[in-house]
């Protein structure tokens, strides 16, 4: 076959390249190195696991970790050891077993950040049966206790009372619109149960505080300070990283019902409450503020009590879990904000979080250096065009 005049050129430098190529390797070993297919191939597998970019490991010894409760032996007055005993508290993740590769991503992320000093266990959640690789790939991340549970049946799915006709009609009207997860019955499970069952877990009854944590997200600032015993020492209750703005969509009748409630049960109301965060009119209207539950540390004794308890059920008995698409968000936060005074609310400027689409980065640049961040403070999330950070300022000016 004769190749044509530019199909020979190619093939010319191509053959010089080579050339170069194999005389460089052979005599340059940086060059080698970097350009071994097994280097390129572990850059590119390293991008696709997205582990974290920090440089210390997690802990590599096995320390005999202290009891929850025990003061770390040798704690005092050395500063690169827990200063106090630990509070009663766990990290929790609802998670599938697909999920392996966000979570481990996340475990990473907080044992690098945070947890390696601290110890602290860990609880995941499944409607399904954890399989053995889910287990073994977390289990290799950290010393910490890992318990994995399955969550009852009845606590999960749709409950038999709901009118599934009316239900499903919902979900089409909000798929049509392209609402997101609009005609998902397995969304509206994990909102259900993150709004009222997850702290009633047995798993999670020995605990007072959590930690939620998901799949995919990453802590961009080692902490130098434990945030359970902070709202522990500051009486603080529920605490957040990221305020936005919900979907008004996925909730037509949710702050009417709130509104019922609050008539109903008026000693429920904190004073000094944070109700000037939710509404811009003194509780007429909701004005979608509410903070972003994916990340959350908080008292599980709160949504244990009474208050909160009969509020759920309220909510719940309307069936607008399913026959609308309430977020455990905006339930969370509708209860956090109203049931509790704004002083036991607390937004954790020092742990950099992101949940892609949305980042916190802290915008003061000493805490963004003592924390060693690694996200980009351009693209905090506090006072972009979704955020609802300026509404919570103002509660306190
Ligand atoms: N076991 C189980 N966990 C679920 C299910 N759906 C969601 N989750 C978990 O519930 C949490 C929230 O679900 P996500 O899919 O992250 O929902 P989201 O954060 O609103 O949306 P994106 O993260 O943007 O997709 C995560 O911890 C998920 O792993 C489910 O059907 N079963
Ligand atoms: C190249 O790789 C070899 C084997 O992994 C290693 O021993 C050597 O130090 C490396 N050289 C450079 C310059 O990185
Ligand atoms: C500080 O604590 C660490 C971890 O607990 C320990 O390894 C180290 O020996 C301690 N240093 C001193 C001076 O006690
Ligand atoms: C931890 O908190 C839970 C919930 O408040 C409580 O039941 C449990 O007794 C506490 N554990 C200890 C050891 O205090
Ligand atoms: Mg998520």
């Amino acid at each position: 076959m004769a190749l044509n005049k530019p199909a020979r050129y190619f093939l010319l430098v191509l053959g010089l390249l080579l050339a170069l190529h194999f005389l460089l390797s052979a005599t340059h070993e940086p060059y080698s190195n970097a350009t071994s297919f097994s280097s390129l191939t572990a850059g590119w597998n390293k991008e696709r696991t997205k582990y974290t970019d920090t440089a210390v490991p997690a802990h590599p010894a096995i320390l005999p970790l202290p009891k929850w409760n025990e003061t770390p032996a040798g704690a005092a007055g050395n500063a690169s050891a827990p200063l106090r005993a630990r509070a009663n508290a766990t990290f929790v993740m609802l998670a599938r077993n697909n999920d392996v590769n966000g979570a481990v991503q996340s475990i990473r992320s907080l044992e690098d950040r945070f947890n390696r000093e601290y110890g602290y266990p860990y609880v995941f959640l499944n409607e399904e049966p954890w399989t053995d690789e889910f287990k073994k790939r977390i289990s290799a991340l950290t010393h910490a206790p890992i318990e994995f549970g399955v969550i009852p049946h009845d606590w999960w799915f749709q409950p038999s009372w709901v009118d599934e006709p009316k239900a499903a009609a919902a979900r089409k009207e909000m798929s049509d619109k392209g609402i997101i997860y609009g005609d998902s019955v397995s969304y509206r499970n994990m909102c259900r149960f993150n709004s009222g069952f997850f702290f009633k877990h047995e798993l999670l009854l020995k605990y007072k505080w959590y930690w939620r944590v998901e799949p995919d997200v990453t802590f961009h600032c080692t902490l130098a300070f434990d945030p359970f015993v902070y709202m522990e020492e500051q009486k603080k209750v529920y605490a957040f990283t990221i305020a936005l703005y919900e979907w008004s969509a996925t909730i037509p009748t949710l702050w009417d019902t709130v509104k019922d409630f609050m008539k109903k049960y008026p000693e429920s109301l904190a004073p000094d409450n944070a109700m000037g965060f939710l509404s811009d009119n003194n509780g007429d209207g909701f004005n979608m503020c509410h903070f972003w539950s994916n990340f959350e540390i908080a008292d599980m004794d709160f949504w244990r009590g009474e208050v909160y308890t009969r509020f759920f059920e309220f909510l719940d008995a309307t069936g607008g879990f399913y026959y609308e698409r309430w977020g455990d968000a905006p339930v969370h936060s509708m209860a956090a904000a109203l049931f509790l005074p704004k002083s036991q609310v607390h937004f954790f400027n020092e742990i950099g979080y992101e949940h892609p689409p949305n980042m916190h980065c802290p915008k003061d640049d000493d805490v963004w250096t003592k924390g060693m961040c690694s996200c980009d403070q351009g693209k905090t999330h506090d006072y972009g065009p979704y955020s609802c950070q300026h509404q919570w300022d103002r509660i306190f000016q």
